[in-house]
């Protein structure tokens, strides 16, 4: 059945404004995981979910459920929709946030028209997707689709020393169910791209049918400090330049196949102007959509690691951070993508997910795809974030079509 509703735009826009605006500081987004920023927003849409009339409920990882069921479907494997709301350091307002906020909107659109479910309907905001303050990224969604345990999970130490379990009871969101307490028939998510193709295409729906693996690692280097004026070139034990030549290598490295890699975080001992380092700490994000690629250029990488020990005279070792490998999503729900943006005179096409997802961990564990709306200039994780608000409108509304249409299955 195709119906023929569109969200209410005004309640829509109005609340991810507010969410826009909520756990700002000095006109910055920083809403990192379970910090009070995070507490702000998460009671912002706890309230939403509550005006539209949603049972909520809320797991120990801290993921939070906005349910919307019947009596005659109640017990029912609900189709479920959603994403995060927590944010990276200065970010944009539409990253995760807009695919949780059009979820609420879509319920209630649908409720307030009378429409009648077959499927309960929930909407899930994940903990900690983005992974800076707690890492691995993705925590909530990978804890609830049970490849994480939430004990684990709850034990995590922060980049600023804190404890997740301690922060999420802190700001009162360590909820009574157990993480995966609800199976969801199917999960669609709603997202902007992030990315530069849709905009550049002046396409406005993607349906993402696949996503890319992801590798993060931190890289230390031990040098040894020297003075940087008497010192001669050939005796140094130069952590810094070391750690120079590991970042063209990774970046060279990406550039000579589709792979992306980042190093966005470095740190140096003692991080004085004249004192040869002694220490380099950084991080490195590589991603592929290839698995047996990505698998080939961590060996080159820890290869090159180890020429660097000897060249450069220094010690070198690695922590594994994260590695998700690439997620294909499930066939008939992009088709519905593809349907519903046909049914909306919208142009579409299949793309691939350059971000990690919460919707790479729901694939674990039901049939799961993606929608994506444009990212004006491909900008993201940046606060000059933008999609147009017919865009977000018509995501919406695609997101609504295919929810209504999972229902009925
Ligand atoms: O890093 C990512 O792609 C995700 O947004 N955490
Ligand atoms: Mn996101
Ligand atoms: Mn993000
Ligand atoms: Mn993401």
């Amino acid at each position: 059945m195709s119906i023929k509703l569109s969200i209410n735009e005004e309640r829509f826009l109005s609340h991810l404004k507010k969410l826009g605006q909520t756990g700002r500081e000095a006109d910055k987004l920083t809403r990192l995981a379970v910090s009070d920023a995070d507490k702000a927003g998460r009671d912002a849409v706890v309230a939403w979910m509550k005006e539209a009339g949603l049972e909520v409920k809320i797991d120990r990882i801290g993921n939070i459920f906005g349910i919307w069921s019947n009596h005659e479907n109640e017990g029912q494997a609900p189709v479920m929709t959603g994403s995060h709301i927590d944010t990276v350091i200065n970010a944009g307002i539409y990253d995760g946030c807009y695919g949780v906020v059009a979820g609420i909107e879509v319920i209630n659109t649908l409720r307030s028209n009378g429409f009648v479910s077959s499927r309960p309907i929930a909407v899930g905001v994940f903990t900690n997707e983005e992974g800076v303050r707690y890492a691995p990224d993705m925590m909530g969604s990978l804890v609830y689709a049970g490849d994480l345990s939430s004990d684990e999970a709850l034990a995590t130490v922060g980049t600023d020393g804190t404890v997740l379990g301690e922060e999420l009871k802190r700001i009162g969101y360590y909820g009574p169910e157990e993480p995966g307490f609800l199976k969801p028939h199917s999960f669609i998510e709603l997202h902007i791209e992030q990315g530069p193709i849709l905009d550049s295409m002046k396409m406005p729906i993607g349906a993402v049918e696949n996503l890319q693996g992801i590798s993060w690692q931190r890289i230390t280097i031990e040098g040894v400090a020297n003075h940087a004026g008497t010192t001669p070139m050939a005796m140094r034990k130069d952590a810094g330049h070391a750690a120079a030549k590991v970042i063209s290598f990774v970046c060279d490295m990406a550039n000579s196949s589709n792979s992306v890699a980042t190093v966005g975080c470095i740190a140096f001992e003692p991080n004085a102007i004249n004192v040869i380092p002694s220490k380099a700490t950084f991080t490195v994000d590589l991603r592929n959509p290839n698995e047996e690629i990505l698998k080939k250029e961590e060996a080159a990488l820890a290869d090159y690691l180890k020429e660097i020990e000897i060249s450069k005279n220094v010690n070198i070792s690695t922590e594994r951070l994260v590695r998700f490998e690439p997620v294909i999503f499930d066939e008939n729900i992009v088709r519905l993508v593809e349907d519903a943006a046909r049914q909306h005179n919208l142009q579409c096409r299949r793309m691939t997910s350059g971000a990690g997802q919460d919707a790479q961990m729901m694939a674990r564990i039901c049939p799961t795809a993606m929608i994506f709306v444009p990212s004006v200039n491909g900008i993201s994780h940046n606060p000059k974030e933008f999609t147009p608000v017919p865009d977000l409108v018509a995501g919406a509304n695609v997101l609504m079509d295919v929810i209504v249409k999972l229902a009925e299955f």
